[in-house]
């Protein structure tokens, strides 16, 4: 079967004309943090998800964008106030969004973004970075889109990103269609006032194989991979459960054996996969020691060796006792 091109699924939601019209303010969303993991794609162009994931919003930690008309003859990109060389490799994945929704009109940009997720905790800023460029292209081109449109478009920039449109819980729904328009992410209408997460910092320094690269190696080569989506699924149902019964435990346990079940399928690739460093893997068996001592906390890793801790405001000051360095974020607010 034919697969959709992204320009030919965006074109179908789109004016005939676009009148572009430089920002003065600038977009924001929040980076974000999977408690039920996006790992493996059905649709590499659409960048359509093999298994449904839900994520928590970092609050006011993320990115801001704004587009403006360039004055020279060509396309800028900006991150942190610094202009990117065009063959860099975000300028060129901004660029190549943009053209998704200017079809070839010559009306040469300037992208600026600035990112306040401090590098120094390790987070990923693809999917902040993409949703703010989302909404800063539906006011660069006034197409004034619903925000489920948005976390489509924003999905094909990069698939976490389809949840960094929405704050709080976020699920992001796997869909089935061949065009992608129901894979959207969504808000969770529950709050958690107490949550609290805390970033571990291992290492800063760019990973070897970046997430994209890591997924596609662990869906082609790795025998374990075929019982993740049944895992995705279980965890899934899961973390609703806890979420509407606010059961912290059963919520730390799934993001937790969520995770780990993912790095499993990692580091049965082949060549193998393994983000861990030493000091994660001493991270973990401290957090477990913790536990085991009486302290609710649980952990949760991304596609590096970095580890997100979820706690109870209750728990707050112990738990930073035990990691002096870490950062802690209230993803609902401090009451
Ligand atoms: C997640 N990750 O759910 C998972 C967990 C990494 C590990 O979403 O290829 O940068 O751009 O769609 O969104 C990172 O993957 O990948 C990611 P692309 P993306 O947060």
């Amino acid at each position: 079967m034919l697969k959709f091109t992204k320009q030919q699924v965006v074109a179908e939601y789109l004016p005939a004309s676009v009148a572009p019209q430089s920002m003065d303010d600038f977009s924001f969303a929040p980076s974000n943090i999977a408690l039920c993991k996006y790992w493996g794609k059905r649709d590499a162009e659409l960048n359509l998800p093999i298994n449904s994931s839900l994520s928590v919003s970092l609050a006011h930690l993320g990115s801001k964008t704004r587009i403006l008309l360039a004055d020279g003859g060509q396309d800028e990109v900006l991150l942190n106030g610094e202009l990117l060389a065009p063959d860099n490799s975000f300028a060129t994945k901004v660029i190549a969004f943009i053209d998704m929704f200017r079809r070839g009109a010559d009306h040469p940009v300037r992208v600026e973004t600035e990112n306040n997720i401090p590098t120094a905790a390790g987070l990923a800023s693809s999917a902040s970075g993409f949703a703010a460029l989302m909404q800063a292209v539906d006011q660069f081109y006034g197409l004034q889109l619903d925000l489920s449109l948005q976390s489509a478009f924003a999905r094909m920039g990069s698939g976490s990103a389809s949840r960094s449109l929405f704050n709080g819980f976020v699920e992001w729904q796997m869909g089935q269609r061949e065009d992608g328009m129901d894979s959207i992410a969504a808000p969770l209408a529950a709050e958690w006032p107490d949550l609290r997460i805390g970033l571990i910092k291992v290492s800063t320094a760019q990973k070897p194989v970046d997430s994209r690269s890591g997924m596609n190696r662990t869906v082609a080569t790795a025998h374990l991979y075929q019982s993740w989506p049944m895992q995705a699924a279980a965890d899934l149902s899961r973390l609703h459960t806890a979420i509407e019964s606010r059961d912290f435990e059963l919520l730390g346990q799934t993001a937790e054996q969520n995770a780990l079940s993912m790095h499993a399928t990692m580091i049965a690739s082949w060549p193998p996969l393994l983000y861990w460093q030493a000091d994660s893997v001493t991270a973990m068996h401290k957090i477990w020691q913790l536990r085991a001592d009486g302290l609710g906390l649980y952990f949760t890793m991304d596609a590096g060796p970095n580890l997100k801790v979820l706690f109870s405001a209750a728990d707050e000051a112990a738990v930073c006792e035990q990691f002096p360095d870490m950062q802690v974020i209230a993803p609902f607010g401090r009451q």
